[in-house]
């Protein structure tokens, strides 16, 4: 195979439901559309889901953009491969930049499994018809808003509800949570917020009572010992997220015993090549995964029902509905959560059709390379 052209569109769709963390609160999302055509003229297409701003990782749209086309746009034009791994050598020499990268290894799998005509779940390995969905629940005014929230979700029938925390938003909002929903699959999410102190660990010891299935990043990405000191004093299993972008990563926390349960994003480390070996060797540690999310557009959220489909994938996943976050997404059909539960396509690649007029309507900017 051989990609001869490259578009890369920076697409923005409102969020139906403004989204707050503990670092900052969105309300529409740019993200990047990378659509590849090879010399037969089949199409591949990824999405490069990085935030606007450097608040969850480094990467910015911007950043993005400009390592796309300064390295990864050359580097694969005219390149031949077989294997979307194959690929991923003519990028692997760029440190970092792992969302950027991302969109592009998502796009050769995207055409790598429609050339063979199969599911892209099947290409990577995956064994479920179907995948758990949980839901992301961000930051609200009050608690009252929050349980009308977590209300809604659960009668959807979602399988997990995950509550972003910060100091100050995180007993409180849980014990009410709990307190109304004692039978729910919870878990929090600090996104790397709390300072390693005395203070820290009494809190989330505090936590421990309200049967949590996990605490998702409670401190700074790069510390590991924090949180392996931490997992030693708790009952309730840690997960990492923004600590893990890449292999090496799983190592340490493991060795170190930093936490018990992965959060594995296609975004965070650079594709779904990186992300399934991320699971299999999560898997010959016995540490239990689920698919993470950076409010995809349908492209990345295809990418992460496909992934889940693997055996590891234990817990549920964010892999909630497209009409969580958008009117209208940029795949038909969307992805639907019936009773928390989402059908992994069975059609060839993606499995849902990318819809490029809707696209072209909400591009702010393309740009094309190759012919
Ligand atoms: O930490 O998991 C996170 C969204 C943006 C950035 C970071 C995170 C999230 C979410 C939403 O929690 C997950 C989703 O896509 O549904
Ligand atoms: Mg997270």
């Amino acid at each position: 195979m051989k990609v001869v052209g490259v578009s890369l569109f920076v697409t923005r769709l409102p969020l139906v439901h403004g989204f707050e963390t503990s670092s900052h609160r969105k309300s529409h999302l740019d993200h990047i559309v990378v659509r590849l055509t090879d010399e037969s003229g089949a199409v591949g297409w990824g999405e490069i889901a990085s935030a606007s701003d450097p608040f969850y990782s480094s990467e910015t749209v911007d950043t993005a953009l400009l390592v796309a086309k300064k390295y990864i746009v050359p580097a694969i034009i005219g390149h031949e491969w077989e294997t979307p791994a194959e690929l991923a050598t003519t990028w692997a020499r760029i440190r970092g930049h792992e969302f950027a990268k991302a969109g592009f290894d998502m796009a050769a799998w995207s055409l790598y499994s429609g050339a063979r005509d199969e599911p892209l779940s099947v290409a990577l390995g995956g064994t479920r018809a179907e995948v758990a969905a949980g839901v992301s629940l961000g930051i609200e005014s009050s608690i009252d808003a929050l349980l009308t929230e977590v209300s809604r979700h659960v009668d959807a029938g979602y399988r997990r509800v995950k509550l972003k925390i910060k100091p100050g938003w995180d007993i409180g909002p849980v014990r009410a949570v709990r307190a109304a929903f004692p039978k729910q699959d919870v878990h929090v999410d600090a996104n790397g917020i709390y300072a390693d102190t005395d203070e820290t660990t009494a809190l989330m010891r505090g936590l421990d009572e309200f049967g949590l299935s996990m605490i998702e990043q409670p401190y700074a990405p790069r510390n590991f010992v924090a949180h392996a000191r931490l997992q030693a004093t708790l009952e309730t299993p840690i997960c990492l997220d923004e600590g893990v972008v890449d292999l090496d990563d799983i190592g340490t926390m493991i060795a170190l015993g930093a936490g018990r349960i992965l959060n594995i994003k296609v975004s965070r480390m650079g594709g779904l090549t990186v992300a399934r070996a991320a699971h299999d060797l999560a898997r010959d540690a016995g540490i239990p995964v689920w698919c993470g999310g950076m409010h995809e557009f349908g492209i990345g959220r295809a990418a992460n029902v496909a992934l889940s489909s693997l055996p590891n994938f234990s817990y549920p996943s964010d892999v909630s509905a497209s009409e969580k976050y958008y009117a209208k997404d940029i795949i038909d059909p969307p992805v639907t959560a019936l009773d928390g539960m989402v059908t992994v396509p069975t059609g060839p690649g993606l499995g849902y059709a990318v819809l490029p007029d809707w696209i072209s309507e909400n591009t702010i900017s393309h740009e094309h390379y190759g012919v």
